[in-house]
Protein backbone atom coordinates (compact mmCIF):
# COMPACT_ATOMS: atom_id res chain seq x y z
CA UNK A 1 0.00 0.00 0.00
CA UNK A 2 1.56 3.18 -0.92
CA UNK A 3 0.43 6.45 0.75
CA UNK A 4 -0.04 10.37 -0.72
CA UNK A 5 -0.10 13.49 0.74
CA UNK A 6 0.30 17.39 0.45
CA UNK A 7 0.58 19.73 2.95
CA UNK A 8 -0.86 22.21 0.87
CA UNK A 9 -4.26 20.38 1.84
CA UNK A 10 -3.83 22.18 5.66
CA UNK A 11 -4.69 25.31 3.67
CA UNK A 12 -8.43 24.93 3.72
CA UNK A 13 -9.38 26.28 7.67
CA UNK A 14 -13.05 26.96 7.80
CA UNK A 15 -13.86 28.25 11.20
CA UNK A 16 -17.59 27.96 11.77
CA UNK A 17 -20.84 25.67 10.37
CA UNK A 18 -24.74 25.99 10.59
CA UNK A 19 -25.51 22.98 12.41
CA UNK A 20 -29.10 21.75 13.42
CA UNK A 21 -29.73 25.86 13.55
CA UNK A 22 -26.96 26.56 15.13
CA UNK A 23 -23.54 28.26 14.39
CA UNK A 24 -21.00 25.33 15.54
CA UNK A 25 -17.18 25.16 15.27
CA UNK A 26 -16.34 23.24 11.65
CA UNK A 27 -16.37 19.50 12.04
CA UNK A 28 -14.17 19.23 8.43
CA UNK A 29 -10.47 20.73 10.05
CA UNK A 30 -6.97 20.39 9.28
CA UNK A 31 -6.36 18.39 12.32
CA UNK A 32 -8.64 15.37 10.54
CA UNK A 33 -5.74 14.96 8.22
CA UNK A 34 -2.71 15.66 11.25
CA UNK A 35 -4.29 12.31 12.66
CA UNK A 36 -4.56 10.23 9.77
CA UNK A 37 -1.07 11.05 8.82
CA UNK A 38 -0.16 10.40 12.55
CA UNK A 39 -1.57 7.00 12.18
CA UNK A 40 -0.38 5.84 8.80
CA UNK A 41 3.23 6.67 8.71
CA UNK A 42 5.70 7.59 5.56
CA UNK A 43 3.84 9.34 2.85
CA UNK A 44 4.98 9.91 -1.04
CA UNK A 45 5.10 13.41 -2.44
CA UNK A 46 2.32 14.61 -5.13
CA UNK A 47 3.31 16.15 -8.52
CA UNK A 48 0.94 19.06 -9.52
CA UNK A 49 -1.11 18.29 -13.18
CA UNK A 50 -2.48 21.60 -14.09
CA UNK A 51 -6.38 22.36 -15.07
CA UNK A 52 -7.08 19.37 -17.29
CA UNK A 53 -7.53 16.75 -15.07
CA UNK A 54 -10.19 19.01 -13.08
CA UNK A 55 -11.69 19.97 -16.31
CA UNK A 56 -12.62 16.52 -17.30
CA UNK A 57 -15.53 16.28 -14.17
CA UNK A 58 -15.82 20.08 -13.02
CA UNK A 59 -17.54 22.99 -15.22
CA UNK A 60 -15.06 25.89 -15.78
CA UNK A 61 -17.20 28.15 -14.44
CA UNK A 62 -17.66 26.29 -11.54
CA UNK A 63 -13.74 26.03 -11.10
CA UNK A 64 -13.42 30.21 -11.85
CA UNK A 65 -15.79 30.19 -8.81
CA UNK A 66 -13.77 28.26 -6.53
CA UNK A 67 -10.54 30.19 -7.44
CA UNK A 68 -12.04 33.48 -6.60
CA UNK A 69 -14.88 34.14 -4.71
CA UNK A 70 -13.29 34.51 -1.46
CA UNK A 71 -11.07 37.19 -2.73
CA UNK A 72 -14.45 38.76 -4.50
CA UNK A 73 -15.85 38.18 -1.27
CA UNK A 74 -13.06 39.68 0.58
CA UNK A 75 -13.74 43.01 -2.15
CA UNK A 76 -17.23 43.42 -1.11
CA UNK A 77 -16.30 44.04 2.30
CA UNK A 78 -16.83 40.82 4.08
CA UNK A 79 -14.66 39.61 6.69
CA UNK A 80 -14.70 35.35 7.21
CA UNK A 81 -15.51 32.50 4.84
CA UNK A 82 -17.82 33.10 2.25
CA UNK A 83 -21.38 31.15 2.22
CA UNK A 84 -23.95 31.55 -0.12
CA UNK A 85 -27.40 31.77 1.49
CA UNK A 86 -29.83 32.43 -1.87
CA UNK A 87 -30.37 29.34 -4.06
CA UNK A 88 -31.92 29.37 -7.48
CA UNK A 89 -34.74 27.02 -7.12
CA UNK A 90 -36.47 28.98 -9.64
CA UNK A 91 -33.95 27.75 -12.05
CA UNK A 92 -34.96 31.15 -14.34
CA UNK A 93 -31.28 32.11 -16.18
CA UNK A 94 -29.83 35.38 -14.98
CA UNK A 95 -27.18 37.29 -15.60
CA UNK A 96 -25.46 37.22 -11.67
CA UNK A 97 -23.49 40.19 -10.43
CA UNK A 98 -23.09 39.73 -6.78
CA UNK A 99 -20.63 37.00 -5.61
CA UNK A 100 -23.37 35.27 -3.25
CA UNK A 101 -25.59 34.76 -6.33
CA UNK A 102 -22.83 33.02 -8.15
CA UNK A 103 -21.96 31.31 -5.03
CA UNK A 104 -25.83 30.38 -4.21
CA UNK A 105 -26.01 29.08 -8.25
CA UNK A 106 -22.81 26.81 -7.52
CA UNK A 107 -24.16 25.17 -4.24
CA UNK A 108 -26.54 22.53 -2.65
CA UNK A 109 -26.51 23.83 0.89
CA UNK A 110 -24.91 25.86 3.40
CA UNK A 111 -21.96 23.40 4.02
CA UNK A 112 -19.27 24.92 2.05
CA UNK A 113 -17.59 27.52 3.31
CA UNK A 114 -14.68 29.10 0.96
CA UNK A 115 -11.71 30.42 2.46
CA UNK A 116 -8.54 31.96 2.08
CA UNK A 117 -7.14 28.80 0.83
CA UNK A 118 -10.06 26.19 -0.18
CA UNK A 119 -8.82 26.42 -3.58
CA UNK A 120 -5.39 25.21 -2.93
CA UNK A 121 -6.64 22.52 -0.54
CA UNK A 122 -9.24 21.17 -2.96
CA UNK A 123 -6.66 21.30 -5.71
CA UNK A 124 -4.22 18.88 -4.15
CA UNK A 125 -6.87 16.69 -2.82
CA UNK A 126 -7.20 16.37 -6.52
CA UNK A 127 -3.52 15.92 -7.31
CA UNK A 128 -3.34 13.71 -4.06
CA UNK A 129 -5.51 11.56 -5.81
CA UNK A 130 -4.66 11.16 -9.11
CA UNK A 131 -1.00 10.01 -7.33
CA UNK A 132 -2.91 6.90 -5.61
CA UNK A 133 -5.13 6.04 -8.77
CA UNK A 134 -1.62 6.03 -10.77
CA UNK A 135 -0.36 3.82 -8.49
CA UNK A 136 -3.74 1.36 -9.01
CA UNK A 137 -3.44 1.80 -12.35
CA UNK A 138 0.34 0.32 -11.89
CA UNK A 139 -0.79 -2.64 -10.37
CA UNK A 140 -0.06 -1.13 -6.39
CA UNK A 141 -3.09 -0.42 -3.95
CA UNK A 142 -2.89 3.27 -2.62
CA UNK A 143 -4.05 5.59 -0.41
CA UNK A 144 -4.06 9.16 -0.81
CA UNK A 145 -5.18 11.50 2.45
CA UNK A 146 -7.80 13.74 0.96
CA UNK A 147 -9.29 16.78 2.73
CA UNK A 148 -11.67 18.31 2.42
CA UNK A 149 -14.05 15.99 1.37
CA UNK A 150 -14.83 15.89 -2.65
CA UNK A 151 -17.77 13.45 -2.70
CA UNK A 152 -20.81 15.97 -2.37
CA UNK A 153 -19.25 18.01 -4.66
CA UNK A 154 -21.29 18.10 -8.27
CA UNK A 155 -20.16 18.93 -12.02
CA UNK A 156 -20.60 22.77 -11.20
CA UNK A 157 -21.97 22.65 -7.27
CA UNK A 158 -20.32 22.58 -4.13
CA UNK A 159 -21.73 21.36 -0.79
CA UNK A 160 -21.37 19.20 2.47
CA UNK A 161 -17.49 20.01 3.57
CA UNK A 162 -16.69 19.28 -0.62
CA UNK A 163 -15.09 21.40 -3.43
CA UNK A 164 -13.48 19.40 -5.79
CA UNK A 165 -14.85 15.88 -6.51
CA UNK A 166 -11.61 14.20 -6.03
CA UNK A 167 -12.99 10.68 -6.32
CA UNK A 168 -14.32 11.48 -9.73
CA UNK A 169 -11.31 13.05 -10.93
CA UNK A 170 -9.32 10.23 -10.15
CA UNK A 171 -11.52 7.70 -11.70
CA UNK A 172 -12.42 9.35 -15.27
CA UNK A 173 -8.64 9.50 -15.38
CA UNK A 174 -8.31 5.95 -14.98
CA UNK A 175 -11.20 5.74 -17.33
CA UNK A 176 -9.10 8.01 -20.01
CA UNK A 177 -6.45 5.60 -19.44
CA UNK A 178 -8.72 2.90 -20.77
CA UNK A 179 -9.87 1.08 -17.65
CA UNK A 180 -13.93 0.53 -16.71
CA UNK A 181 -13.77 2.41 -13.19
CA UNK A 182 -16.38 1.04 -10.71
CA UNK A 183 -16.57 4.23 -7.63
CA UNK A 184 -17.32 2.59 -4.60
CA UNK A 185 -18.53 5.13 -1.84
CA UNK A 186 -18.35 3.81 1.71
CA UNK A 187 -18.88 7.11 3.59
CA UNK A 188 -21.91 7.76 5.77
CA UNK A 189 -23.17 10.16 4.00
CA UNK A 190 -24.30 9.60 0.26
CA UNK A 191 -21.94 10.72 -2.60
CA UNK A 192 -24.33 13.13 -4.26
CA UNK A 193 -21.81 14.49 -6.42
CA UNK A 194 -20.44 11.58 -7.22
CA UNK A 195 -23.80 10.94 -8.42
CA UNK A 196 -24.31 13.74 -10.46
CA UNK A 197 -21.05 13.66 -12.22
CA UNK A 198 -20.83 9.71 -12.89
CA UNK A 199 -23.90 9.01 -13.69
CA UNK A 200 -24.68 8.31 -17.73
CA UNK A 201 -20.55 8.24 -18.09
CA UNK A 202 -19.24 5.19 -20.13
CA UNK A 203 -17.10 3.64 -18.67
CA UNK A 204 -17.81 4.54 -15.12
CA UNK A 205 -19.58 3.35 -12.38
CA UNK A 206 -20.90 4.33 -8.66
CA UNK A 207 -21.70 1.60 -5.79
CA UNK A 208 -22.61 3.62 -2.80
CA UNK A 209 -23.55 2.60 0.86
CA UNK A 210 -24.76 5.25 2.87
CA UNK A 211 -27.49 6.42 5.31
CA UNK A 212 -31.19 6.35 4.08
CA UNK A 213 -31.83 9.85 2.80
CA UNK A 214 -35.17 10.17 4.54
CA UNK A 215 -33.20 10.52 7.97
CA UNK A 216 -30.25 11.66 6.43
CA UNK A 217 -28.05 14.33 4.27
CA UNK A 218 -28.13 14.82 1.46
CA UNK A 219 -31.88 13.85 1.52
CA UNK A 220 -32.54 14.84 -1.97
CA UNK A 221 -30.40 12.17 -3.38
CA UNK A 222 -29.41 8.49 -2.98
CA UNK A 223 -33.45 6.17 -2.85
CA UNK A 224 -32.95 5.41 -6.16
CA UNK A 225 -30.68 3.12 -8.52
CA UNK A 226 -30.55 3.58 -12.50
CA UNK A 227 -27.95 2.33 -15.56
CA UNK A 228 -24.48 2.92 -13.77
CA UNK A 229 -25.59 4.04 -10.62
CA UNK A 230 -26.31 1.53 -7.35
CA UNK A 231 -27.48 3.40 -4.24
CA UNK A 232 -28.12 1.24 -1.05
CA UNK A 233 -29.80 3.64 1.78
CA UNK A 234 -29.36 1.69 5.04
CA UNK A 235 -30.91 2.20 8.38
CA UNK A 236 -29.34 4.56 11.16
CA UNK A 237 -28.03 1.89 13.82
CA UNK A 238 -26.71 -0.53 10.59
CA UNK A 239 -23.78 -2.32 12.07
CA UNK A 240 -21.32 -4.90 10.73
CA UNK A 241 -23.73 -7.84 9.93
CA UNK A 242 -25.65 -5.68 7.64
CA UNK A 243 -23.09 -3.33 6.22
CA UNK A 244 -20.86 -6.39 5.33
CA UNK A 245 -24.00 -8.19 3.31
CA UNK A 246 -24.47 -5.12 1.64
CA UNK A 247 -21.00 -4.23 0.72
CA UNK A 248 -21.00 -7.99 -0.89
CA UNK A 249 -23.43 -6.91 -3.22
CA UNK A 250 -22.16 -3.69 -3.99
CA UNK A 251 -18.84 -5.55 -5.39
CA UNK A 252 -20.93 -8.31 -6.95
CA UNK A 253 -22.35 -5.78 -9.06
CA UNK A 254 -19.05 -3.90 -9.55
CA UNK A 255 -18.23 -7.42 -11.04
CA UNK A 256 -20.95 -7.44 -13.00
CA UNK A 257 -20.46 -4.42 -14.57
CA UNK A 258 -16.79 -5.81 -15.80
CA UNK A 259 -15.20 -3.47 -14.03
CA UNK A 260 -11.40 -3.35 -13.87
CA UNK A 261 -10.19 -0.50 -11.50
CA UNK A 262 -11.90 0.45 -7.66
CA UNK A 263 -11.63 3.75 -6.17
CA UNK A 264 -12.79 3.75 -2.96
CA UNK A 265 -14.57 6.90 -1.49
CA UNK A 266 -13.53 5.83 2.28
CA UNK A 267 -15.39 8.10 5.12
CA UNK A 268 -14.59 6.81 8.41
CA UNK A 269 -18.43 8.35 9.71
CA UNK A 270 -19.96 4.94 9.61
CA UNK A 271 -17.73 5.07 13.05
CA UNK A 272 -20.11 3.99 16.26
CA UNK A 273 -18.64 6.97 18.06
CA UNK A 274 -18.80 9.54 15.11
CA UNK A 275 -20.13 13.02 16.38
CA UNK A 276 -22.84 13.55 13.23
CA UNK A 277 -23.63 10.28 11.87
CA UNK A 278 -26.06 7.39 13.43
CA UNK A 279 -24.00 3.82 11.80
CA UNK A 280 -22.52 1.22 14.23
CA UNK A 281 -19.20 0.23 13.02
CA UNK A 282 -16.31 -0.56 14.87
CA UNK A 283 -12.97 -0.09 14.84
CA UNK A 284 -11.65 -3.80 13.97
CA UNK A 285 -14.91 -3.67 11.23
CA UNK A 286 -13.73 -1.81 8.90
CA UNK A 287 -10.33 -4.26 8.53
CA UNK A 288 -12.67 -6.96 7.72
CA UNK A 289 -14.47 -4.98 5.00
CA UNK A 290 -11.07 -4.04 3.72
CA UNK A 291 -10.54 -8.24 3.45
CA UNK A 292 -13.52 -8.61 1.87
CA UNK A 293 -12.60 -5.64 -1.18
CA UNK A 294 -9.07 -6.97 -1.49
CA UNK A 295 -10.66 -10.57 -1.81
CA UNK A 296 -11.95 -9.41 -5.21
CA UNK A 297 -8.42 -8.93 -6.58
CA UNK A 298 -9.61 -4.87 -7.77
CA UNK A 299 -6.48 -2.64 -7.67
CA UNK A 300 -7.75 -0.28 -5.65
CA UNK A 301 -7.06 3.67 -4.33
CA UNK A 302 -8.50 4.86 -1.62
CA UNK A 303 -9.54 8.34 -1.08
CA UNK A 304 -10.84 10.10 2.35
CA UNK A 305 -14.03 11.79 3.00
CA UNK A 306 -15.63 11.90 5.79
CA UNK A 307 -14.90 10.86 9.79
CA UNK A 308 -15.55 13.53 12.33
CA UNK A 309 -14.41 11.42 15.46
CA UNK A 310 -10.76 13.29 16.02
CA UNK A 311 -9.69 10.93 18.42
CA UNK A 312 -10.69 7.50 16.62
CA UNK A 313 -10.23 8.47 12.91
CA UNK A 314 -6.17 7.71 12.72
CA UNK A 315 -6.90 3.84 13.80
CA UNK A 316 -9.74 3.81 11.83
CA UNK A 317 -8.25 4.80 8.45
CA UNK A 318 -5.27 2.82 9.68
CA UNK A 319 -7.52 -0.43 10.54
CA UNK A 320 -9.38 -0.23 6.77
CA UNK A 321 -5.64 -0.04 5.18
CA UNK A 322 -4.39 -3.09 7.12
CA UNK A 323 -7.70 -4.61 5.62
CA UNK A 324 -5.32 -4.84 1.76
C1 LIG B 1 -19.53 15.40 4.52
B1 LIG B 1 -19.02 14.00 4.28
C2 LIG B 1 -23.24 21.03 8.57
C3 LIG B 1 -24.39 20.10 8.66
C4 LIG B 1 -23.92 18.69 8.47
C5 LIG B 1 -23.25 18.12 6.25
C6 LIG B 1 -22.61 16.79 6.26
C7 LIG B 1 -21.45 16.75 5.31
C8 LIG B 1 -20.73 15.45 5.41
N1 LIG B 1 -23.63 22.40 8.42
N2 LIG B 1 -24.28 18.20 7.21
O1 LIG B 1 -19.85 13.17 3.54
O2 LIG B 1 -18.54 13.33 5.43
ZN1 LIG C 1 -19.79 11.73 5.37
Amino acid sequence: MRIFWDERQLAHRPSIEFFNGALEPASETPARAEQVLAAVGRTEPVTERGMAPLEAVHDPAYLELLRTAHDEWLAAGRSGDALPYCFPISRRPRKLERVDARLGAHATDTCAPITAGTWESATWAAYTALAAVDSALAGEHAFAVTRPPGHHAGAAFMGGYSYMNHACVSAEHARAAGRRVAVLDLDYHMGNGSEDILAGRDGLFLASLHADPSTDYPFFWGDRSEGNIRNTPLPRGTGFAAYDHALAEALEWIGEQGCDLLVISFGADTYRGDPISHFELDTSDYERLAQRIAGTNLRAAIVLEGGYALDALGRNVASFLAGF
